[in-house]
């Protein structure tokens, strides 16, 4: 299967260009370790990433929790942002979990104050409405003129979740409809019946050494669980790292776990 094959023999296969892209910097920094910036102040979040750019290969935002007090405040954080991603050599995702019809989605994409499609070179889509998210969302990052990428959502981390077993294969199948576009999944472990040819990138959200949860249904999962045992490709770490005293040594022991999961992974 693919997730035997190392990220720099699939860098160089991918059938999208965010996808090799992604999968060459975490080749050459040697990191499967994605932060999500979960703070409020847009300076906090800038100096939290310019800090921690060097260990990570993506920055998940979620740009509607930021209190922005101007317009112009919008785009000087998306701008410093991308700034950042340029110095340290990372890409950006926008966990906007899209989920209505093309048509409206398209316009949520492109538009409204935070225009994600113009900085975040990532993003994510629920399957619900079916393939014509995927479509609307398309046709806007075409629109860009630079590689734009789409994770579906098969599969939550949270207590409860709708997701995963019979959701995931659907998810998988409506994926299959736009293999330029699609990237791959959030999920908590690879996706089942890949077929031959097939490389689909998975990114784990609830991840936590020591695992447990929240008091609102988050459920944690370790580095090694999701990579190593699971087969996913990405971890995705928020107050793991960020609510720590000290998120450099923290995020290092993040990223170390995670590498070292995926290298006994492809090393088996
Ligand atoms: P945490 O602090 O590591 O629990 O943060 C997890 C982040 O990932 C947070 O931004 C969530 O919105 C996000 N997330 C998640 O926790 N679970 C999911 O299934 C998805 C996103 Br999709």
């Amino acid at each position: 299967s693919y997730t035997m094959r190392t990220y720099e023999a699939r860098a160089e296969t991918h059938p999208t260009e965010i996808g090799r892209r992604l999968l060459t910097i975490m080749a050459s920094k040697k990191t499967n370790l994605c932060i999500s910036a979960d703070l409020t102040d847009p300076s906090q979040i800038l100096a939290l990433v310019d800090k921690l750019g060097p260990q990570i290969c993506l920055v998940k935002t979620h740009i509607d929790i930021i209190t922005f007090t101007t317009p112009s405040s919008i785009t000087d954080f998306t701008t410093a942002l991308s700034a950042l991603a340029t110095k340290h050599n990372f890409l950006i995702f926008e966990d906007r979990k899209f989920a209505d019809i093309g048509s409206t989605v398209a316009h949520q994409y492109r538009g409204g104050v935070y225009r994600i499609a113009s900085w975040s070179h990532i993003t994510n889509a629920h399957t619900v409405p079916g393939p014509g998210i995927i479509a609307g969302l398309h046709s806007v990052a075409k629109e860009v003129g630079e590689p734009r990428g789409l994770l579906m959502l098969g599969e939550m981390s949270s207590e409860g979740n709708l997701g995963g077993g019979e959701y995931l294969q659907k998810t998988v199948e409506m994926a299959r409809g736009d293999r330029e576009f699609v990237v791959g999944f959030i999920a908590q472990g690879k996706v089942d019946g890949a077929k031959e040819g097939e490389d689909w990138i998975v990114m784990s959200p609830g991840v936590k050494l020591g695992g447990g949860g929240d008091a609102l249904g988050q459920r944690y999962n370790t580095p090694q669980s999701v990579v190593g045992d699971k087969g996913s490709d990405v971890v995705i770490v928020g107050r793991g790292v960020i609510m720590s005293e000290d998120p450099v040594t923290d995020a290092e022991k993040y990223r170390v776990a995670a590498w070292g999961a995926y290298e006994k992974r492809v090393a088996a």
